[in-house]
């Protein structure tokens, strides 16, 4: 075991126990013409993390450590979208709308890829998920039992969205969570000050937040 400096307390890495967790780096949530810019987003905050994803990524590979990939998608025949989902707000385009990039956020397109920078690897795990956590109505829990990874650390976007409820759907399950600071972010910053916020308030009541060099000194060290 080796300890992470981390808020609100150090986080207790376990070598076999660990995986990285990179949310939804795709090109629907980052390019212009995806999911988000239709939604009226400024997406070129969630380009200026990718440089800091990208290290943490290549810092668990190198140290032999799992990382997860997770994009969210629907089938091709809307099956898995609800209307609640594809009606909400008045976005240019629809989740299934033909965009510049192929039909939004849907599972094949080129829209819907993970960018190319941040692409997994052989062997790496990716997770299509038509919510906004990643444990329903996929095979992340199983995925993860078989492994036996009990903690997760956590990247990706949008802090307050995907990557908050996937946490708090992992910290219900039993997972200690642990959110990489840098390498994670919001449309809003104001939402992603207070996503961090909230996670580590209460002792830590959705799990940790840490720096990425701690992180990245601390997993040298299991
Ligand atoms: C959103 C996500 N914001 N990955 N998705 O719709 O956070």
């Amino acid at each position: 075991m080796a300890a992470i400096k981390a808020k609100p307390f150090a986080f207790p890495a376990k070598t076999d126990e660990l995986a990285l967790i990179v949310i939804d780096m795709q090109r629907d949530f980052a390019e212009p013409g995806g999911f988000g810019a239709s939604l009226g987003n400024d997406v070129s905050r969630i380009t200026k993390i990718v440089p800091d994803v990208k290290r943490l990524i290549e810092g668990f590979r190198g140290a032999g450590l799992p990382v997860i990939h997770t994009m969210e998608c629907h089938k091709p025949d809307l099956s898995d979208l609800p209307p609640a989902k594809r009606d909400r707000g008045n976005p240019v385009l629809r989740i299934g709308d033909e965009g510049p990039m192929g039909r939004i956020l849907i599972s094949g397109e080129p829209g819907t890829a993970i960018l190319s920078e941040l692409a997994p690897v052989d062997g790496e795990i990716v997770i299509e998920k038509p919510g906004k956590g990643a444990f329903y109505a996929t095979e992340l829990g199983d995925v993860l039992k078989e492994r036996g990874i009990k903690q997760l650390v956590f990247a990706g976007v949008t802090t307050e969205v995907c990557v908050q409820t996937t946490m708090r759907e992992a910290n219900d399950r039993g997972y200690e969570c642990l959110l990489a600071e840098e390498a994670t972010e919001s449309y809003f910053p104001e939402f992603k000050a207070a996503a961090i916020a909230m996670i580590r308030a209460q002792g830590g009541i959705v799990g940790w937040t840490a720096r990425i060099d701690d992180i990245l000194e601390g997993i040298a060290r299991v």
